[in-house]
């Protein structure tokens, strides 16, 4: 229920898909994917991501059901370790649904999945993936990706967490920030500096040392955690390190994961406040007709599903890029600064249409802006992915 007492409006938009025909370009089990995501968040996501916002609320036992669902790390390749083995444009399409109720959520499966596990199942031991791999599919262990530090996000190669050898030993040093889950998590994925260049280790959360501090004061992703998380000589046997990852290559590898599923996710906050807006302009009367019947309503809903089809086409398009293993940084860079812009620009002009009611709750929209504010700033902001396409454009770094 919204704070009116309406029933929260269903993730379904009928008119959007009759327009678009998405499910025309897809595999039937892609649709399956889809409709199975837009029931989660329908029935479980949508029920209580109004109140849950409004107190700052995780609502934890959603987890297991996202894995009992076959969400966490349902993409990554091949099959095993309890996860689902499928595609990328079924990843994708979980996303969209899933951020079409809240991008907490979509974030969720995007640190567990595309960050956490991905570190894992790339660069991990066959030991270290037995050890993690089936508890975090399942939803019944959860990781976190501690890269971004205090002093900034955007220059991972300027870290400060270091890792240094005591014996066989080592000894993790630092501090990180904006680090998604990290007080929920059994197992954190730590990016620190050594002798040999950035290196990952997997660190249980209970370790001595190691502190996570929810961030309090946030206007954006409160039904969700992002942390501190201090590690103060957090002392690591010799095979918690990552063996496959030596360098920035090792992290960056599982931005592109993650980074993908918000090619897809933001569409999906977009298709919401789409939705949103249509349902309104049907609704509600102005100088005496609806303002659907109105020119420039219908100018602003034409554009925002112009930019909808796009970015959608865009992430599929990318999908299938992936599905062959040749998509590079530098496209995904181009998917998700056009649909993080285009989320918030889609999100803004519906917020216009729905009046002075569309900063309440009423209606998700002011919640999706403010969660899209977020997202354009973690995984690399726009300025961050414009300079990865000039530097693809030109072959010269500006950073
Ligand atoms: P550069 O010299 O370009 O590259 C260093 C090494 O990395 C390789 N590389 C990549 N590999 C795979 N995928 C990519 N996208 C890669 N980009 C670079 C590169 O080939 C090189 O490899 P090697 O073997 O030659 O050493 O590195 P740079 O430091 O100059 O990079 C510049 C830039 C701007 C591209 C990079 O710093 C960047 O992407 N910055 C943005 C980082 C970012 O997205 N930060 C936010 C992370 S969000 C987060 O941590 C929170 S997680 C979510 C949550 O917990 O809720």
């Amino acid at each position: 229920m919204t704070a009116s007492g309406r029933p929260t409006p269903l993730v379904a938009s009928p008119l959007v898909d009759s327009v678009f025909d998405l499910d025309d370009l897809l595999a039937p089990e892609e649709v399956v994917w889809s409709r199975k995501a837009r029931a989660f968040a329908t029935n479980r996501i949508l029920p209580t991501i109004e109140q849950d916002f409004e107190d700052r609320f995780f609502r934890a036992e959603l987890v297991p059901e996202l894995g009992a669902a076959g969400f966490l790390g349902m993409h990554l390749e091949g099959y095993g370790y309890g996860c689902a083995g499928a595609s990328a444009v079924s990843y994708g399409l979980v996303c969209l649904e899933l951020e079409a109720a809240d991008s907490g959520w979509r974030t969720l499966v995007s640190v567990q999945g595309s960050l956490a596990m991905s570190a894992i199942h790339k660069y991990g031991t066959e030991d270290q993936k037995q050890l993690w791999l089936p508890g975090m599919a399942a939803g019944s262990l959860i990781g976190c990706f501690a890269l971004t530090e205090p002093t900034g996000g955007s220059d991972p190669a300027a870290m400060r967490t270091t890792a240094t050898r005591d014996g066989d030993d080592w000894v993790l040093t630092g501090t990180k920030r904006w680090i998604g889950l990290a007080s929920v998590a059994d197992v954190a994925v730590v990016w620190a500096q050594t002798d040999a260049g950035v290196r990952g280790f997997l660190v249980p959360t209970g370790t001595a040392g190691f502190t996570a501090t929810p961030i309090a004061g946030k206007l954006s992703m409160r039904a969700s955690i992002q942390c501190d998380v201090t590690l103060d000589g957090v002392r690591l046997p010799a095979d918690a390190v990552l063996p496959g990852a030596t360098g920035l290559s090792g992290p960056f590898s599982c931005l592109n994961e993650a980074r993908f599923g918000i090619v897809w996710g933001a569409m999906g906050a977009a298709r919401s406040c789409l939705d949103a807006a249509i349902a309104r302009s049907r609704s509600r009367e102005v100088f005496g007709r609806p303002i659907g019947a109105m020119q420039l309503t219908q100018a602003k809903l034409a554009d925002m599903l112009v930019e909808y089809e796009k970015g959608v086409l865009l992430a599929l398009h990318l999908g299938r890029l992936k599905e062959r293993g040749t998509l590079s940084p530098a496209q995904i860079s181009v998917g998700k600064l056009n649909s993080v812009r285009e989320a918030i620009r889609i999100a803004g002009l519906a917020r216009s249409i729905l009046g002075g009611d569309g900063v309440t709750n009423e209606f998700p929209v002011m919640r999706h802006l403010a969660n899209l504010e977020s997202v354009r700033t973690y995984e690399g902001t726009d300025e961050i992915h414009q300079l990865v396409i000039g530097r693809a454009l030109t072959g010269m770094p500006a950073f």
